[in-house]
């Protein structure tokens, strides 16, 4: 029986410097093949998800897509000024996949198969704390619905009540059972309300979905939401991997730490200080201070912890705001997801976006590229042999999944899990860093405009490596640089001015 390879480092009392590996707790995602990563693929259409797991992310090891919201939604043609926004999805009408903005429940299932078969997950973001927002509306399958009323799912006392908002986080009771942002919300308390949900995620679990994003988990109680859990996973053959998206700020009432016991403390949570954290020393502070990155930096436990540089609302100022990197920032993004995917620490997800401006609040509000009346204009459309991505205009894909040093980077998480500690660490005490995991990996980050030659000691057995950051690995072949470690695990690399270097096991030369 093939054994998760968590499991097996676990076993082998792989030492860890910060923390369990991730897998000791939650092993669903870490598969046989060991994958280590996954990618949001914000408001893409299920026919090009299934394309891309296919194409690139099946065979650049992702090992999962937390995909938009599948259910049947708000049809919100203007917001704030803005053509179809893309939040929207964020607006449940109700748990049927016919039809959301990203395809219909057939294109669904074929997605999730088709994924599958090549070792990718699909992670559903479930929007179960609230339903719609506003009075009255037509849903993204033209059914309508007013406030309150859901036909054939929801009615009055499905939600909570005396109605109130989502004002004072320093209440709990506040933050859970009030309305955030004015989404009527669900009386999560209830039997009814409670099957209904768990109804909708088995039903998706049953369609082979590998995990959940919880969404506002924050602002479902613990006890409501892991009665959920405990339902879902009593009734599925096997466990979805789970992730609850719980914003952590001091001093408020509630806490990440109050959801890690959930699903028999089988469960993650978003770790928004990591990108936090990463933003200050990559946009402006100095690489040098991250060799002790982690927990002690006031991060939850690594085997906890989701971590990401920018997620969706963080990208665009929602969500609570924060100062977090993005595409905008170019290379300097590219090097943080190089250093989160290079650092031991949680499960990371890599962020990719369509094209988008910050600057008001019609700008962050601004839905996908799409076709007049809505319809989404998908990277893949046209039956294109390969997506239109690498587009910083409006109108067009970003695809930061497929930037080089970000697809690459995978590849070395996933070749060095076996070795979940830092070795080898150099900087030059300002914004040049360096670090091994071991005889797996060696990773080079130069944020500075000079480029960095050096001659570093690894721990990596003597041979002829490919630096997947100037180049791609394919079938023992290197398009970029060659680097040859001696049998001293001495090794010559080169990073450019904001650029890096990179080298590991999997990609070693024949
Ligand atoms: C989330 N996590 O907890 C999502 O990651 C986030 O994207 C969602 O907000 C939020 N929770 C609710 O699921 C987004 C967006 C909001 C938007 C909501 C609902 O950030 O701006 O709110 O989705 O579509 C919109 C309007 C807001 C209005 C509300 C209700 O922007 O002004 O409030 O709808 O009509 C009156
Ligand atoms: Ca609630």
């Amino acid at each position: 029986m093939p054994r998760s390879f968590a499991r097996a480092a676990v076993a082998l009392g792989v030492a860890s410097l910060l923390g369990a590996a991730p897998w000791a707790a939650s092993t669903a995602h870490a598969q046989a093949s060991a994958r280590t990563a996954f990618v949001h693929l914000f408001e893409w259409k299920w026919t090009d998800v299934a394309k891309e797991c296919e194409t690139y992310l099946g065979p650049k090891g992702f090992a999962g897509v937390q995909v938009s919201p599948p259910n049947e939604h708000n049809w919100v043609t203007s917001g704030n000024g803005a053509p179809y926004p893309w939040w929207m999805r964020y607006q449940p009408v109700s748990y049927n996949l016919d039809r959301s903005r990203s395809g219909t429940r057939a294109e669904f299932q074929d997605m999730v198969n088709r994924c599958n078969a090549v070792g990718v997950g699909i992670y559903v973001d479930a929007v179960i704390n609230h339903m719609s927002g506003g009075s009255s509306g037509t849903s993204s399958a033209g059914r309508s619905w007013s406030y309150h009323h859901y036909p054939g799912l929801y009615s009055g006392y499905d939600f909570h009540s005396p109605v109130c908002a989502v004002n004072n986080y320093s209440n709990a009771d506040n933050v859970q059972l009030c309305e955030l942002s004015g989404l009527q919300d669900l009386h999560t308390g209830t039997p009814y309300v409670r099957g209904k949900i768990a109804d909708y995620l088995v039903g998706l679990a049953n369609m082979g979905v590998k995990g959940f994003r919880v969404d506002a988990a924050k602002h479902i109680s613990p006890g409501d939401l892991g009665a959920i859990i405990d339902n879902v996973n009593s009734r599925v053959a096997t466990r979805p991997y789970w992730f609850l998206e719980v914003i952590g700020a001091p001093g408020e009432a509630v806490q990440p730490e109050q959801y890690f016991g959930l699903g028999g403390g089988q469960v993650n949570v978003t770790e928004f200080n990591y990108g936090k954290q990463l933003y200050g020393k990559f946009a402006n502070g100095r690489l040098a201070d991250l060799e002790t990155f982690g927990p002690t930096w006031g991060l939850m436990p690594s085997h906890k912890a989701v971590a990401f540089v920018d997620n969706h609302d963080k990208q665009r100022g929602h969500g609570g705001g924060g100062s977090y990197l993005t595409y905008h920032a170019g290379s300097t993004y590219n090097l943080a997801n190089v250093f989160m995917l290079a650092w031991p620490y949680g499960y990371p997800s890599v962020m990719s976006s369509y094209a988008f401006n910050r600057a008001s609040e019609y700008d962050t509000s601004f839905g996908p590229p799409h076709h007049s009346g809505g319809a989404t204009k998908g990277p893949w459309d046209g039956n294109v042999s390969s997506p239109a991505c690498f587009n910083q205009q409006i109108g067009g894909w970003v695809c930061e999944h497929r930037w080089r040093p970000i697809g690459n980077m995978v590849g070395f998480r996933n070749a060095t899990l076996g070795t979940w500690a830092v070795t080898d660490w150099w900087d030059n005490d300002h914004n040049q860093i360096a670090f091994g995991r071991g005889d797996k990996g060696f990773v080079v980050i130069n944020k500075e405009g000079a480029a960095l030659t050096r001659n570093f000691k690894t721990s990596l057995p003597a041979g002829r490596y490919c630096d997947v950051i100037s180049g791609d690995y394919l079938n023992g072949s290197c398009t970029g640089q060659v680097v040859t470690v001696d049998a001293g695990g001495y090794a010559t690399l080169t990073a450019p001015p904001y650029g890096a270097a990179a080298i590991h096991v999997g990609a070693r030369m024949r």
